[in-house]
């Protein structure tokens, strides 16, 4: 009897860990919206690319939960600093978008890049193809805002997708800036319909 109990507990908390993971509302597809995980090595829900070093978690600001992550005095280039996702599982020519939360310390110039990278193996080949937005303001600093990339058709071939995050700014204005619940989701419209979990 006590084994049965102790099985339907664990049971039930497996069950209670994979709706969590995959709820609506809770960043969608990815493995760590909110960037709570302390690592940003590959396999861990992101991981951090460009100058090594220069992406670290935080507890200094979030938008949810108790960490974000921080691009630290971002460079005049995308390719300076920036994030990408864990493999995840999309379905053919269709519709995904993509939002983050963005916070920037120093001045309203810098910008956030959001790009897909569609993938007809797992990672570590190359790209089918990929759609990157325009370049998204932090245009109040001290202010966390949301940045959209909507409507974007995955690859016909297209299985897996990576979400890349990337920040920059034009100056040497010393901005930080600060990364907190992504979401990506299988949706032709705005994730401003997307409930959000604070
Ligand atoms: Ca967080």
């Amino acid at each position: 009897m006590k084994k049965f109990i102790v099985l339907s507990m664990a049971l039930m908390a497996l069950s209670f860990f994979a709706c969590k993971a995959f709820a609506a509302g809770e960043g969608g597809l990815l493995t760590d919206y909110s960037f709570e995980s302390t690592s940003l090595a590959v396999g861990t829900g992101w991981a951090e690319q460009g100058t090594v070093g220069s992406i670290a978690t935080s507890t200094g600001q979030k938008y949810s939960g108790t960490r974000s992550v921080q691009f630290q005095d971002v460079t005049t280039a995308y390719t300076g600093r920036y994030l990408l996702s864990d493999t995840i599982s999309v379905a053919q020519s269709t519709a995904y978008s993509a939002a983050v939360r963005a916070y920037a310390s120093a001045d309203g110039t810098a910008t956030i890049r959001l790009k897909i990278s569609w993938y007809s193996t797992h990672t570590g080949t190359a790209a089918l193809a990929s759609t990157t937005s325009t370049d998204l303001a932090i245009s109040s600093p001290g202010t966390w805002m949301r940045v959209n990339f909507d409507n974007q058709m995955s690859d016909p071939s297209a299985i897996y997708a990576v979400l890349e995050i990337a920040a920059m700014e034009p100056g040497s204005a010393g901005n930080n800036v600060f990364i907190d619940d992504a979401c990506f989701i299988q949706s032709t419209t705005s994730v401003d319909n997307w409930k959000e979990v604070k």
